[in-house]
């Protein structure tokens, strides 16, 4: 008895203090985040703040912006982008797919919120047509898909060394398969990198040791975010009909939650606890309290 009221008070507390908004069954439900602007990627640090990226106008420069998530108020972190997408956070720096090259912001220090280049466009084997996702690997390596034109010409993986070298992984010259990758998750070993298309909704896991390239999973309509939990599962979001779906070890598709107008990037929160969805076209960030 004596536990449980010093779980409501200590829950009481962080209300009060405005981390969250709601507890349900002595659980923390974040509130919606409302009011971004085709927001398309999330990430949480370790130190609990949320990042999102915001197309803004699709296709217009200089008007995408970062926007960070501290105690569920947002705050503009980093403006001037053109169309960032995918976002990874390695060490103190957040990695951004912008349209045709990938940046790195400073999330603490004296350079806090200041922008470089890490991949300009030019260091790319070929020319980047749609940089979207991002994908750290724990040698610190980056993968970035490029989605090509979005209807299944010009898709491809690249791998970014911690030094900024890009490198080709796959494309759809070598594998017709590979249309318009998008979300990608890497396993523990840093061989295997699985990718969700957005022109076909096929899960794949490519063994980049011995080259090939297997159906996972189908069925995402327009595959966008892909994160794997601890417990085996794996979530992917359909970003054409607004749908998340969980998939088991045994590769079992169940639908999640639906009703979104666009389910884009998905990531869990830093305890697992947490699907954060961003719905771009709706232009908010949701949040689903996993059981
Ligand atoms: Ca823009
Ligand atoms: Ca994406």
């Amino acid at each position: 008895m004596q536990k449980k009221l010093l779980v409501y008070v200590f829950l009481m507390a962080l209300i009060s203090a405005g981390c969250i908004k709601e507890v349900k069954n002595n659980q923390v439900v974040m509130q919606k985040i409302t009011g971004l602007k085709m927001p398309e990627s999330v990430v949480q640090a370790k130190n609990g703040k949320i990042y999102v990226s915001e197309i803004n106008g699709f296709g217009k420069d200089g008007d995408g912006q970062i926007t960070v998530i501290e105690n569920g108020q947002a705050h503009l972190f980093a403006a001037g982008l053109d169309d960032p997408k995918g976002l990874a956070i390695i060490g103190q720096y957040l990695y951004v797919a912008d349209n045709r090259k990938v940046l790195k912001i400073d999330l603490a220090g004296a350079k806090q919120g200041q922008i470089e280049v890490f991949a300009a466009a030019t260091t790319f084997p070929e020319m980047p047509v749609f940089l979207n996702d991002l994908e750290p690997d724990i040698a610190g390596n980056l993968y970035v898909s490029d989605s090509g034109d979005l209807k299944g010409l010009g898709g491809a993986i690249y791998k970014i060394n911690p030094q900024g070298k890009v490198t080709l992984v796959i494309n759809g010259k070598q594998d017709a398969r590979i249309l318009a990758p998008n979300g990608l998750l890497m396993d523990d070993s840093g061989e295997v990198i699985m990718a969700v298309d957005f022109v076909s909704g096929i899960l794949y896991s490519y063994n980049m040791k011995t080259k090939t390239l297997n159906d996972v999973a189908e069925g995402f309509g327009g595959g966008d975010g892909l994160v794997h939990h601890s417990n085996g599962s794996m979530f992917v979001s359909d970003w054409k009909n607004g749908k998340v779906f969980s998939v088991n070890l045994a590769g079992d598709v169940k639908e999640v939650k639906s009703g979104y107008q666009s389910a884009a990037d998905i990531a869990l929160t830093k305890d697992e606890k947490t699907l954060m969805v961003p719905d771009m076209k709706a232009g908010e960030l949701d949040f689903i309290t996993l059981q």
